[in-house]
């Protein structure tokens, strides 16, 4: 760390994330930003997700109550691909037509796609079909991309963190991650479970991360936390895969809650789902919609960002070692009259996520 560098004062000019001063060479942990949000359905903004949550970073203090200073391992956030954003301009150009094109077909109803009708492969006439096979195919490239720089991280013996983009961002990182760390469990913050086969006709959809991972990663556990807006299909499918996924519905979290249980009790049989070794991909739409208020898909109800914080510190404290993390559908907004608000939660989360990493893997003592 350079001399210069004061930890209790405010972010110097040009430093890096959290106003810290350190290289990707010196440093214990690497954000990979992923500004990425090709297939957002409805609000949008979340591409802009990093920088945004970067800026915000330089006002958050840098001492922790718990982990006390998680900056000294060195954290470094890699710049922006200039690559990646080419290809959301591309991608959210062709996924525009085909929502559009989905919206206005008129297709029969149905419970499980009611949001936006999903069109079949083979109704997509034309110029449709060939925006479908566009999206889908830039969305292989973004996880090839996200895959290969999160091998070249975890190689270089460093711990990874994905800062999104939309909730499909992380899939090459999980992929990496498992490679690495056979027998990973994944604990999973959301409103939604993320297990559409699936959505709008897109492969690699936000809503589909999850459904992604259990088909194509050996991952030993997925245990879903604040779950609260999910078709039947989806809750078919984790009911089916009972052995491998475990689901915290918000439902049943607060009725937990308002009839006594303590929320120690509850965090506990969260974590008693959860293998040794974890990897968490955090979905701000977990949190009350007060906290994240331009997320695309924001959902009243949801976790409080102490409870969230105190069931990643309880699951550190009980063992686990967070192998690594992403951070997704942080949404600056779009409009001008929007505030720093949900960056500057984004950042907070970012860093107790960042702190109780470093403390898993014994690189920060705790409190
Ligand atoms: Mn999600």
């Amino acid at each position: 760390m350079e001399k210069s560098f004061d930890p209790n004062s405010a972010a110097a000019e040009g430093s890096g994330i959290f106003g810290l001063p350190f290289k990707e060479s010196n440093s214990s942990l690497i954000y990979l930003p992923v500004p990425w949000e090709a297939t957002t359905s409805y609000g949008g903004g979340t591409a802009k997700a990093p920088s945004a949550i970067v800026k915000a970073s330089y006002q958050v203090d840098l001492f922790d109550g718990e982990v006390l200073k998680p900056y000294e391992p060195g954290l470094f956030c890699l710049p922006e691909s200039k690559k990646i954003k080419e290809w959301n301009k591309q991608a959210k150009t062709a996924a525009q037509k085909v929502i559009d094109r989905a919206c206005h077909s008129g297709e029969s109803w149905n419970p499980d796609k009611r949001k936006v009708a999903r069109p079949g492969l083979t109704d997509c006439r034309g110029d449709v079909s060939r925006c479908l096979k566009t999206v889908n195919t830039l969305s292989e490239k973004l996880n090839e991309e996200v895959y290969k720089e999160s091998r070249r991280i975890l190689e270089a013996k460093k711990i990874l963190a994905v800062i999104g983009g939309d909730h499909s961002t992380p899939y090459g990182a999980m992929k990496a991650a498992c490679e690495k760390f056979p027998a990973l469990g994944i604990l999973h913050f959301d409103a939604h479970h993320d297990l559409r086969r699936a959505y709008e006709g897109f492969t690699h959809s936000h809503a589909s991360i999850l459904y992604n991972v259990l088909e194509n990663i050996p991952v030993s556990r997925l245990v879903q936390v604040g779950i609260r807006d999910f078709c039947e299909e989806e809750a078919d499918y984790a009911r089916q895969k009972s052995g491998q996924v475990s689901v915290f519905y918000d439902s049943q979290i607060k009725s937990s809650l308002f009839s006594g249980e303590p929320w120690i009790g509850i965090v506990s049989r969260i974590i008693s789902q959860l293998p040794e070794k974890i990897w968490i991909t955090f979905d701000i739409d977990a949190l009350d919609p007060k906290l994240c208020p331009n997320t695309g898909t924001p959902v009243p109800g949801g976790l409080d960002f102490e409870q969230a914080v105190y069931l990643i510190s309880q699951a550190v404290k009980s063992g686990r070692k967070i192998v690594g993390f992403d951070l997704n559908e942080v949404s600056p907004g779009e409009k001008a009259h929007d505030d720093e608000w949900d960056a500057n939660v984004g950042a907070r989360l970012l860093y107790k996520m960042t702190a109780w990493t470093l403390a898993s893997q014994a690189l920060r003592p705790y409190r």
